[in-house]
């Protein structure tokens, strides 16, 4: 069986680039999804995620249901905590947050998450979670009460996402935050892309197709697309 891990893989070894569209449940409507739903259809999107960094409304099973029922890219669930599970989506990137040195989201809600995962079929997708500087405070910085890395330290950058390897993640994650004023640098995609093995997801603050396009060629596997979906649902229209 492929699995979803398996078609990252496959697209990184053809340089296919991926693209995700990222869903916050708390800021989705019900009574729109149908038209959302529509325009990540004829967007170029590969996989759809769920997440976001609380998450406080109850939807989250309706809504992937929903998505389900009228789109056929997968979901990948990406939690915040381990209330953020749904056995209705395909996978979940079971995120460590490697570039904190806060225990809850290093382990331990990864090990309060395994009685709820034990009863689900998801595939897991173990990722090293970065998060770095972006010019302000986000939400995940908040949350996770962690310091992002520092961008001007490149080397440390690498250095987080080589040991995230090491440790046998499969998936590194750069993340600038959602809504990040400065997106992460084409330099560190490149530097953090060249030197690790796995594949890279990139997100945070990318708010245009140039941006997408420049951090697909600085090396990123699959690019995360959040908040310029959401303030506008015809970003993907041409
Ligand atoms: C956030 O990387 C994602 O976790 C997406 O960020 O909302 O800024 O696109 P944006």
């Amino acid at each position: 069986m492929s699995t979803i891990y398996n078609q990252i893989l496959k697209a990184k070894t053809e340089n296919k680039k991926l693209l995700a569209v990222l869903l916050d449940p708390d800021k989705i409507d019900l009574n729109n999804i149908q038209q959302l739903i529509e325009k990540i259809n004829q967007s170029p999107a590969t996989h759809i995620f769920v997440g976001g960094s609380l998450v406080e409304n109850n939807i989250l099973d309706e809504l992937v249901l929903e998505i389900k029922k009228n789109c056929d890219l997968p979901i990948v669930l990406f939690p915040g905590n381990p209330s953020q599970i749904s056995n209705k989506a395909d996978a979940i990137l079971f995120l460590s947050l490697i570039s904190g040195r806060n225990s809850d989201y290093l382990i331990e809600h990864q090990v309060n998450a395994v009685p709820i995962l034990n009863k689900t079929s998801l595939e897991i997708i173990s990722t090293g979670y970065i998060l770095i500087e972006s010019g302000a405070e986000t939400a995940v910085e908040r949350v996770s009460k962690t310091k992002p890395l520092n961008r001007n330290n490149p080397e440390y950058i690498l250095q987080t996402a080589q040991a995230g390897e090491m440790l046998g993640k499969k998936l590194i994650y750069l993340e600038a935050g959602s809504g990040a004023k400065v997106s992460v640098s084409k330099e560190i995609i490149a530097l953090v892309s060249k030197n690790i093995t796995i594949p890279l997801i990139v997100g945070g603050g990318i708010t245009n197709f140039k941006d997408i396009e420049k951090t697909h060629k600085a090396g990123a596997d699959l690019v995360v697309i959040g908040t310029a979906f959401e303030n506008n649902l015809n970003f993907f229209n041409k």
